[in-house]
């Protein structure tokens, strides 16, 4: 038999039938295609996808071993059932009848918001619409979210509010025919590789490259202007670009009278940002800012990328108004190689947004609140709905044990990617009944008294949604291992067991029901989608699908301008905590490393916890390369290796999230931004100390 790949181990198959299987990348919502290579049940190679309409044959080093961690020997096999705090092996038939009934008991004893479910950006476009389903139809309550709230929530509230919808304007390939590009706290070099790849393919026609990050990231090295700005502070810089293109009369007068309104409040709003104010909060020079906002406003197809830098803090909703501001001051969006490019980050978090796996809306945005939509839907479903928004990622932790009373979490891992682990671990451990469905025992399901054994994506079929929003098909490969069953398949027992009408048998029927629902998905079946995907809005059977939004009106009519009120971030250093801790990603791994991690060759290109300080603050603590540190703050500590380097800022410090040895959430903070609710996890206070006790194997 056919053994996985380890590296540098080479295969002699020859005499082996190998099928080549088509399918999308697991990873970042890039939405690459790949190709598995399959012999004897077992994958034993991916390659690049060379017609692939958005990866074109390119793939960055995850996609390239995307297949590295499917066969590992850890993998669930089995639902598990905790019994006197060790983990039993059950039946799938006891494990769905035991499922439901602690959790109708949650929902009969306590009402139905008792009970609350956390889809996934992991999982298809079929599952997360069956998971809202169960949630709704099946518990009567709209307590369904997921972990675009913790990345792109601020986004959705801003763009929705500004332009009627929350989805990154334009195409990936529109990119690459921008004259100017300014990125606003993206790193994404490292996490958006192949987009960067088209922005890089600008910058050689002759685009000129704007990056905004505290940081001096690849994309920063690349750049014709770095801007590292301070944390939290892009509204006054972007405040201080508005004013300077107003007062050189740069603005698109007529894009703003005839198809902008509130233009008069932002306009007055401005007045409080002369240049020096602008410069002096936001940390970069007058020159610096006039020269940037002229490069902008005077480009003839300017577009703009923004990701976690922007998002990630207290004010993450109103930084998202203040890009939509400049973008609509400028008349940039609205047509080819300009707009606002929010980078979408997991492999399907467009998807599981549009699917409704969100607390106030049903599937295709449509709101919890709007008796018609909650009719059609009433109509479909055959089931009354429930009629107020439900809890929030962040809220439903906060109440569990409370509120909240048995929770269901689909692919998601709270315990690493939550702000603040040690309160999240207190709060779980409350919950009177925790369901986990995952791939591997995460730091999560172990809290779990219900694990349930999922399949990965070469495991199944079904749909994703990349961040330009092109609907993908997904192919099954090889089966998953043991007894796990793929997602789709648990969700349809766990509906049938609660009497809900979920006799699917293939993915797309769900598909064709959600076709049936939701307008933008209106002309999208799987029949459609070989071989290159279609991007919504496509409403109908002949509509060939949308590569740019807002072309001659914006979604909600006329495009919003919102006064960004300007707050720093909630916890400023003191002389306790004297450094800034920013978290955020590594190329080589992703999220909590529960995939990249078991991969011998992203293991191999970084194994060790580490956090990135300036070599001054370093000598001043008496550090050096490689020296193990410890880096506090005031709910915890962790212990790493000391990476010495110029590109960040002296008094603050950089700490990637993936490493559950050093978990960086152990350090970061439940600030909320009051509107989209995503935690603050771009800035707190923070120290740092030598630390002699560390063992640097493996550093
Ligand atoms: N390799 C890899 N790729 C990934 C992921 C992964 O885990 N690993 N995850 C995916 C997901 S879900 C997401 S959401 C994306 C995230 O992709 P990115 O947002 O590009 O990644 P981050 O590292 O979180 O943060 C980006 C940058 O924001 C900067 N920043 C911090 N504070 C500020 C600020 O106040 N202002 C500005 N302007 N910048 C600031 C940081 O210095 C950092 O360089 O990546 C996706 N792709
Ligand atoms: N400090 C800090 N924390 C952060 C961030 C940050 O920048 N800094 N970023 C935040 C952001 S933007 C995001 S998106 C979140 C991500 O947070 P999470 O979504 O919690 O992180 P993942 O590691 O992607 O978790 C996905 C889980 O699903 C499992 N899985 C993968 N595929 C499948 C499948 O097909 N089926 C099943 N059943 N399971 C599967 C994986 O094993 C993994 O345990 O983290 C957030 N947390
Ligand atoms: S860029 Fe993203 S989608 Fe493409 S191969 Fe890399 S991780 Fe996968
Ligand atoms: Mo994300």
């Amino acid at each position: 038999m056919v053994q996985p790949c380890q590296p540098g181990q080479i295969h002699w198959i020859q005499t082996m039938k190998i099928d080549y299987i088509k399918t999308i990348c697991p990873y970042c919502g890039c939405g690459c295609g790949l190709i598995l290579e399959v012999a004897d049940g077992i994958i034993v190679n991916t390659r690049q996808d060379m017609d692939h309409p958005v990866s074109k044959g390119h793939l960055c080093m995850k996609g390239w071993n995307a297949h590295e961690f499917v066969h590992h020997p850890k993998r669930l096999t089995s639902p598990l059932l905790k019994i006197n705090n060790q983990f039993q092996k059950i039946s799938w038939d006891e494990a769905i009848t035991l499922a439901m009934e602690k959790f109708k008991a949650a929902a009969d004893t306590h009402g139905p918001d008792a009970v609350a479910g956390l889809s996934s950006a992991r999982c298809s476009n079929e599952e997360n619409y069956l998971f809202q389903k169960l949630i709704r139809a099946g518990f009567h309550t709209n307590n369904v979210d997921h972990c675009a709230r913790l990345c792109h929530g601020p986004t959705a509230a801003a763009m929705t509010r500004a332009l009627g919808s929350g989805a990154m304007t334009n195409s990936i390939d529109d990119f690459a025919g921008a004259d100017c590009i300014i990125m606003f706290g993206s790193n994404a070099a490292e996490t958006h590789p192949i987009i960067m790849g088209q922005i890089y393919e600008a910058c050689a026609k002759g685009a000129t490259l704007i990056v905004v990050d505290p940081r001096t990231t690849e994309p920063a090295k690349n750049a014709k202007f770095h801007l590292p700005v301070n944390f939290g502070a892009d509204i006054p810089l972007i405040n201080g670009m508005m004013r300077h293109i107003l007062d050189c009369g740069l603005e698109d007068r007529s894009f703003v009278s005839q198809r902008t309104e509130g233009f008069e409040a932002m306009e007055q709003a401005l007045e409080l940002w002369p240049m020096e104010r602008a410069a002096q909060i936001s940390g970069i020079s007058p020159e610096k800012i006039a020269q940037v906002a002229e490069c902008y406003a005077r480009a003839q197809n300017a577009s703009i990328v923004f990701c976690m830098g922007i998002t990630q803090h207290t004010c993450g909703t109103a930084n998202v108004h203040a890009v939509c501001n400049l973008a609509m001051l400028c008349g940039q969006l609205g047509r080819p190689f300009t707009g606002i490019n929010p980078l979408r980050g997991q492999n399907n978090v467009q998807g599981a947004c549009d699917m409704g796996a969100l607390p106030d809306f049903l599937p295709g945005y449509q709101g919890v609140t709007s008796p018609d939509v909650r009719s059609k839907f009433q109509a479909a479903w055959g089931t009354p709905l429930p009629v107020t928004p439900g809890l929030t990622v962040t809220e439903m932790t906060a109440g569990a044990g409370e509120t909240v009373r048995a929770l269901y979490i689909m692919a998601e891992n709270p315990m690493m990617s939550d702000p603040d682990i040690h309160s999240v671990k207190n709060r779980l451990g409350k919950l009177d009944f925790l369901m986990v469905q995952d791939i591997f025992m995460t730091e999560t399901a172990r809290l779990a008294d219900l694990v349930l054994p999922g399949a990965c994506f070469a495991e199944k079929t079904g749909t994703f949604t990349s961040t330009e929003r092109r609907v993908q098909l997904l192919r099954k490969a090889v089966s998953p291992p043991g007894e796990a069953m793929d997602d789709f398949s648990i969700l349809c027992c766990l509906g049938k067991e609660l009497g809900l009408d979920f006799n699917y048998t293939d993915p797309g029927q769900v598909m064709d029901e959600i076709a049936g629902l939701t307008p933008i998905y209106g002309g999208i079946g799987f029949s459609r989608l070989a071989p290159h995907g279609l991007q919504w809005p496509c409403v109908s059977q002949d509509d060939p699908g949308t590569p740019y939004l807002h072309h001659q009106t914006f979604s909600r009519g006329r495009g919003l301008f919102v006064v960004p009120d300007y707050t720093p971030p909630m916890e400023i250093p003191d002389p306790d905590y004297p450094f800034t801790l920013v978290t955020g990603r590594i190329f080589c791994h992703y999220h909590t490393g529960t995939m990249t991690r078991r991969s011998p060759t992203l293991s191999q290109e970084s194994s060790t916890p580490f956090v990135q300080i300036h070599p001054q603050d370093a000598q001043v603590s008496g550090i050096v390369q490689g020296d193990g540190v410890r880096v506090s703050t005031r709910r915890g500590s962790i212990v790493l290796s000391a990476r010495l380097t110029r590109d960040v800022k002296p008094g603050s410090l950089f700490v990637p999230f993936h490493f559950a040895e050093a978990p960086a959430n152990a350090l970061t903070h439940e600030a909320l931004d009051p509107v989209s609710k995503i935690p603050e996890f771009k800035a707190c206070a923070a120290r740092l100390e030598r630390e002699d006790k560390y063992d640097k194997q493996g550093a």
